[in-house]
């Protein structure tokens, strides 16, 4: 096979963002208010603090209002949580995200069900995971929102493909799966301890990886003519030059490229369509809260 077309990530997310932009405007005009968009940093793991730094500029790029509250890793839970209820309680705010990952000593599952589900733009609380089990409106999670947003660009109708999810996680591989069976894809979730991985891989039409492992899926993983979507950001040692770390996602991108059809980049791929969906739920939120029917996307 020639090599892939690169999915381009970053101009999708620069047309979504626009179109984002656009939404607010509008909403602002009805609802005499901007839509609000409030992100809560805990502590200082280096790689959240630029993902926070980046939605900061794109919510107020968007025409949005909201800030970052910055708090130190040593805040207790207690503290967190009235952040998060005074948030809830406060009727300028549509948007709620907590950045994981949180210190090991508050508890994530608690802090995020404490999000009043309507303003959990994340899509992490249990009603919304519920919601999108069982095939409901529900707020979606950021990434695998934008992965299925790509791969429907790509690929058009999903009806009967194999799509193979590599990675089960919460934020991650299990909305992906259930986002690609609303599609009518046929969906295998593969994780850990799963057998004969490779093998399987190479049966998919639609590839996910989100495992966290710097290009572990190698070009002999990847069907021919298969859409893969790195998920993965992985941030390799600086190089003993002092230049910091390439980033890599989880394929071994230039050996997938030769069988793909189609494949992200890392950077450029998923990354800025995390950041672009998560301005589009908070327009849907912040219409849902006004009781105004939001604009499609
Ligand atoms: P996670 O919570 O660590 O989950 C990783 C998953 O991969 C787990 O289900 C794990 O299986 C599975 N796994 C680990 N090693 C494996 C192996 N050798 N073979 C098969 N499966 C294996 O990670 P996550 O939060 O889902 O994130 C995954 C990746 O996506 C990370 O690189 C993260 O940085 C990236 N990410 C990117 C964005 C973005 O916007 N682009 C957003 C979020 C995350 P078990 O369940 O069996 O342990
Ligand atoms: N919504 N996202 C949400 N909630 C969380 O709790 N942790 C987390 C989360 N993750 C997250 O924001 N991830 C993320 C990852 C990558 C990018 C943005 C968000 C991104 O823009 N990546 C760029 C490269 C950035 C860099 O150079 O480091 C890219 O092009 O992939």
């Amino acid at each position: 096979m020639n090599a892939a077309r690169a999915i381009d990530g970053k101009a999708a997310a620069a047309a979504l963002r626009e179109k984002v932009a656009a939404g607010a405007r509008e909403f602002a005009r009805k609802a005499l208010r901007k839509p609000g968009l409030h992100v809560v940093l805990v502590g200082e793991d280096p790689a959240s603090a630029v993902y926070v730094g980046a939605k900061e500029k794109a919510l107020h790029k968007a025409g949005m209002d909201g800030a970052v509250h910055r708090l130190p890793a040593s805040t207790g839970e207690d503290e967190l949580l009235r952040l998060v209820r005074k948030l809830n309680a406060d009727p300028t705010v549509d948007g709620i995200l907590v950045q994981l990952p949180l210190p090991d000593h508050l508890d994530e599952a608690k802090v995020l069900d404490t999000i009043d589900p309507e303003k959990d733009v994340d899509g992490f609380h249990v009603v919304n995971a519920g919601k999108l089990a069982v095939g409901k409106e529900a707020l979606v999670p950021c990434t695998p929102a934008g992965c299925i947003r790509l791969i429907k660009e790509e690929r058009g109708d999903l009806s009967g493909l194999h799509a193979v999810v590599i990675g089960r996680s919460n934020i991650v591989g299990k909305p992906m799966a259930q986002l690609l069976l609303a599609e009518n894809a046929t969906v295998t979730i593969a994780h850990s301890r799963t057998r004969n991985l490779p093998e399987l891989a190479k049966t998919a039409d639609i590839l996910v990886a989100a495992v966290g492992r710097p290009e572990m899926v190698k070009g002999d993983w990847v069907k021919d003519g298969a859409t893969v979507i790195d998920v993965g950001i992985n941030r390799l040692a600086p190089a003993e030059d002092g230049a910091k770390g390439r980033l890599v996602g989880d394929v071994a991108y230039d050996e997938a490229a030769r069988h793909a059809a189609a494949i992200t980049p890392v950077p450029g791929g998923v990354g800025p369509m995390t950041i672009a969906m998560l301005l589009a739920n908070t327009l849907v939120a912040a219409h849902a809260r006004e009781g105004l029917e939001a604009p499609t996307l």
